[in-house]
């Protein structure tokens, strides 16, 4: 195997160029377990332990290496572990709002070139956690595909209606649905993997993404979460992250089902999940409309004759309002906290003296 099997292209070529290590290889992060990694070469798969530039400078969790990245190493022992010095540069990422009032990102994987984002076609089907996913993925440079699993459960009728939703919802955006206990459709997938390139499965705890890494593998390689019939989600077994190289050299990354997200999101990237909203927004009366109670809004105006869904108005103002917040500096968020409790203060002292 070559290193431009497992994703090694000219870019990240170029990006080594410009900081060579000469004591150090280059290997990709193929698996991360809390703080055990797996890298592999042209050679080998190895353990490898992250040098301790990362483990005392390094506070924030997104600089932490992360599955996909390339990494610089040093073997010991004849090979059989690895010291990991330094990650290249990312050229994309996937990656969440960690819980807290800090600020901070945590990686879901990187150098990805495309997300598979799967939703099963029973309850778990949500247009809405679908365009998080979306601004997720165009956020982080990573084409998105919709992957509609367990299509078993549902006719093709429905199935066709929920296909159309989501193009309707997102123009230009490639979606197929698939069952793995069929394998309907699961060769459709397989034709859209191609050598060297990286794909991420990404998508809610017992969707069927490790049932579909096995079915691609064509073995039961790893394990599978029985689903709870109470709510219909899968127990939560695994925690790592991991890179397999598929049997056509394509590499696929599996990832444990998020907690669902409460994402990461800049107003840019919204703006292109949204097109058809951006588009109305020009229309506005006001350059800085808000789009909630202007008059002369576009927007407003387009849900009033049922031109715009409004479900899906509700989902871009929210997502808009986490992006302002996300984009204010802790400062600013404190002062508009501050604020905040001042008017609450105001608003009991009033109340008190009716
Ligand atoms: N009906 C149906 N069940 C499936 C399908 N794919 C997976 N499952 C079941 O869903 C459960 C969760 O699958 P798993 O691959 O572990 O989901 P993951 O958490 O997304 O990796 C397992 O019990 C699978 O047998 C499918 O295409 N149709
Ligand atoms: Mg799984
Ligand atoms: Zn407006």
């Amino acid at each position: 195997m070559e290193l431009e099997d497992l994703g090694f292209d000219g870019w990240f070529r170029a990006r080594r160029e410009e900081a060579p290590m000469p004591e150090c290889g280059v290997a990709r992060v193929t698996r991360v377990d809390r703080d055990r990694y797996l890298v592999r070469n042209e050679q080998n798969e190895v353990t490898a332990e992250p040098a301790g530039k990362f483990l005392f400078h390094t506070d924030a969790q997104q600089d932490m290496p992360c599955v996909g990245d390339w990494a610089y190493v040093q073997y010991q022992n004849d090979g059989t572990r690895a010291i990991l010095h330094d990650i290249l540069p990312r050229r994309s990422f996937l990656r969440r709002k960690t819980a807290g009032e800090r600020v901070d990102y945590q990686m879901i994987a990187s150098n990805v070139d495309t997300a598979f984002i799967i939703q099963a076609c029973d309850l778990n089907f949500n247009l809405r956690r679908m365009d998080r996913y979306i601004v997720m993925a165009k956020e982080g440079n990573v084409e998105p595909v919709v992957l509609l699993s367990k299509s078993d459960l549902i006719d093709s009728a429905e199935r066709d209606v929920k296909l159309a939703e989501i193009h309707a919802a997102h123009a230009g955006i490639r979606a197929f649905a698939f069952s793995n206990t069929t394998s309907v459709g699961v060769d459709v997938v397989r034709q859209l993997l191609e050598r060297g390139r990286t794909y991420c499965l990404i998508g809610s705890s017992g969707v069927g993404k490790t049932t579909l890494l096995n079915g691609l593998l064509g073995r039961e390689e790893f394990d599978t979460t029985p689903v709870r019939e109470s709510d219909g989600r899968g127990r939560h077994t695994t925690s790592y992250r991991q890179l397999t190289v598929l049997g056509n050299r394509s590499l696929l990354i599996d990832t444990p089902g998020m907690k669902e997200l409460g994402l990461l999101t800049d107003s840019e990237s919204i703006d292109d999940s949204f097109e058809d909203i951006h588009e109305l927004a020009k229309e506005c009366r006001f350059n800085d409309c808000s789009h909630t109670v202007e008059a002369g809004c576009a927007i407003l105006q387009a849900i009033e004759k049922r031109e715009l869904d409004e479900t899906r108005y509700q989902s871009y103002i929210k997502l808009m309002k986490e992006a302002a917040f996300h984009q204010m500096s802790r400062l600013e968020k404190r002062w508009k906290d501050k604020k905040f409790g001042r008017m609450v203060k105001a608003v009991n002292k009033q109340n008190k003296r009716r």
